[in-house]
């Protein structure tokens, strides 16, 4: 990997901060994780992920993107999904049906249920989520610090209007699982975030980077609800660090999920240009784009053209690695 930037001995690692959603993010950190790089550079990675999805049901405290990362980097998740455990079983939703109890769209794995388990139990006893956070990922190493964005409870709300009831808010994951996005959003709103505080070390990671990096995840309910936490997206314009981000869309369309549903309700284009220009050149430096995006223009912002299709872990990791050469091209700000 290229040096975030020329390196004095006293700190050879090089310091990566990246935003996070989940399956997208997910997979572009495992890329990073792939790009092969001198033995005394390995990067030291701080994941700031969003818990904006976050939902509990039946009791248990469910965190869709920080479970999608620590999964997908500890080698657990369901690949064909990107989320969820692997080799899962759903007794326990079969059985939970047998009651007729709801919500029956939302799928928890038995094997999922075990990490729900514990960070409720946690959660409980009033241990922070970041400290549940931590020692989940003592069992999954998943070889960077997954940190929430907020210790704070922070809910997504999709404002809808519901032929049956009128205007009404849902949790995002109804609108995203049930509805699969198909009702507009009229508004979309991270319930909480505006009076959470960024958990600790997320800050400091922002501040002490050699790179930032914005994934292909969702740039509304992932990167924009992280943005929402008081103070990051401040840090993120004060850094010195370059900050990079990744397309997650593709000649027009998001290339999984539906990242279009959520740029509509907030009025921007779904193209890599008009996200780009949504993020806009106060919170990036850099922005990589498709190849048939190339014609991509980002006010005050570098932009480069490379295939961005994460078809495997060499792609990704090619990827990744341009990313971070862009970022070493802008140099420190
Ligand atoms: N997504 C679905 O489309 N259907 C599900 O039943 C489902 C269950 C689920 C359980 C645990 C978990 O961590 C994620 C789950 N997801 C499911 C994915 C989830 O909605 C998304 O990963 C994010 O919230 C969107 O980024």
């Amino acid at each position: 990997m290229s040096p975030a930037r020329p390196h004095d001995s006293s700190n050879a690692r090089p310091r990566i901060a990246v935003l996070a959603g989940g399956i997208g993010a997910a997979r572009f950190l495992r890329g990073l994780l792939a790009v092969p790089i001198e033995s005394d550079e390995e990067p030291v990675v701080t994941v700031i992920g969003n818990t904006g999805d976050d939902i509990t049901l039946f009791g248990l405290r469910v965190c869709p993107d920080l479970d999608t990362v620590m999964y997908t980097l500890g080698g657990g998740v369901e690949e064909s999904q990107g989320w969820g455990r692997a080799e899962e079983s759903f007794v326990v939703k079969e059985e939970l049906a047998a009651y007729d109890a709801s919500p029956q769209w939302f799928g928890l794995g038995d094997r999922d249920i075990a990490t729900h388990l514990l960070r409720t139990e946690w959660l409980h006893d009033g241990v922070p989520l970041s400290e549940v956070t931590r020692r989940l990922c003592e069992r999954w190493q998943p070889g960077v610090a997954l940190l929430p964005m907020s210790d704070d409870r922070i809910e997504t709300q999709v404002l809808v209007d519901d032929p049956s009831v009128g205007r009404r808010s849902l949790h995002f994951q109804e609108w995203w699982v049930r509805l699969q996005a198909s009702v507009p959003a009229l508004e979309i709103v991270a319930v909480g975030a505006a009076v959470a505080t960024p958990a600790p070390g997320v800050l400091e990671a922002i501040r002490d980077a050699d790179v930032v990096l914005l994934p292909p995840s969702n740039p509304v309910v992932s990167i924009g609800t992280i943005l929402q936490v008081p103070g990051i997206r401040e840090a993120l314009t004060e850094t010195n660090a370059p900050v990079v981000g990744v397309s997650p869309i593709i000649g027009g369309a998001p290339v999984r999920g539906m990242a279009d549903a959520c740029l509509a309700a907030i009025g921007v284009e779904t193209s890599a240009a008009a996200v780009g220009n949504w993020y806009g050149p106060d919170l990036i430096d850099g922005w990589l784009v498709d190849e048939s995006d190339a014609d991509a223009v980002v006010k005050d912002v570098v932009v480069r053209a490379r295939p961005l299709f994460m078809t495997d872990v060499d792609a990704t990791a090619a990827i990744a690695r341009d990313a971070l050469a862009l970022a070493h091209e802008i140099g420190r700000r």
